[in-house]
């Protein structure tokens, strides 16, 4: 039988077990009462650097400790087992990658690259802590920025338009452990429902996007995603 074609949206909900804070979930979410929404800008990061890197350093170090949890592992062995399957996800600790996913769209980019804000130099650290903050380019020594997107600033285009076409052809768009409000990764399950495709929303809570889903799935995506993969491989005849 042939399978549905199937996009995933991830947010930092599906993290949430691995011992990752999210964002916009109370007092857990602040650091040293900053709020990451914040320190997550250019501005910030010219006017004060060292703050930004000392935020980003901290939540490397707490990255460092995650394991992917079974929602990760789940989307995983989607991936092996559906021919048409899209995993994108807005988080950057990389815990997708770590769990085995292999094609995954980094809307947001990744806390383990750094680039250069004078050249071209990028490269992967994962030393934590970093020796000094803000880490410096061994090739031209202006200071080094994490490889993200901050709010503000585009995301790459190839990479918005490769998620948006996973969405646009897609039977069914699952969305986990998003709260759906940052734009433009919001917006990506619209194209599903535009589309007649079904939107499948696993959360804790009803977010902005949840009047809109086809369905809602409330309780820990570490638990309720393996359960409904569990039920949709015996529905399409999947081993
Ligand atoms: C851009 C990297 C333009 C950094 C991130 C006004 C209106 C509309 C839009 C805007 C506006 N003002 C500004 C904007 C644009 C802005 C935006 O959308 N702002 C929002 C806040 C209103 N967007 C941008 O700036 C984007 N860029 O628009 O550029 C442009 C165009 C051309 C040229 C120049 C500029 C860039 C946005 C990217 C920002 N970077 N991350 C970093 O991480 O430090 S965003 C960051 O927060 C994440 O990546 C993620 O995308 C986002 C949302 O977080 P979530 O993942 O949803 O996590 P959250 O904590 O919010 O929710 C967790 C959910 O999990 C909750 O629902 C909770 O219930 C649930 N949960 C908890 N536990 C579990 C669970 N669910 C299941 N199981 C559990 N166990
Ligand atoms: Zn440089």
């Amino acid at each position: 039988m042939k399978t549905p074609k199937i996009a995933v949206l991830t947010g930092a909900g599906v993290s949430k077990a691995s011992g990752i804070p999210t964002y916009r979930d109370g007092a857990d979410s602040l650091w040293n009462n900053h709020h990451p929404q914040q320190l997550a800008t250019p501005e910030t990061f010219a006017q004060n650097p060292k703050l930004v890197w000392e935020f980003y350093d901290w939540r490397r170090r707490n990255m460092a400790q995650a394991r992917p949890n079974p929602a990760h592992k789940t989307l995983a062995e989607m991936e092996a087992a559906l021919s048409h399957f899209t995993l994108v996800t807005q988080n950057i600790d990389g815990l997708h990658r770590e769990a085995g996913s292999k094609n995954i769209l980094y809307l947001h980019g990744d806390i383990w690259l750094v680039r250069c804000t004078e050249c071209d130099y990028r490269s992967e650290d994962r030393r934590t802590p970093l020796p000094e903050l803000p880490p410096r380019c061994p090739r031209c020594n202006a200071m080094l920025r994490p490889d993200i997107i901050w709010f503000g600033e585009a995301l790459n285009p190839k990479t918005l338009y490769q998620a948006e076409q996973a969405f646009k052809k897609a039977d069914i768009a699952l969305v986990v452990g998003t709260s759906a409000v940052v734009y433009p990764a919001a917006y990506l399950p619209f194209f599903t429902i535009e589309k007649g495709g079904r939107v499948i929303e696993f959360n804790m809570e009803r977010t902005a996007l949840s009047d809109y889903a086809s369905e809602v799935i409330l309780g820990p995506s570490e638990e309720t995603l393996p359960r409904w993969w569990k039920q949709f491989r015996q529905e399409m005849g999947l081993s």
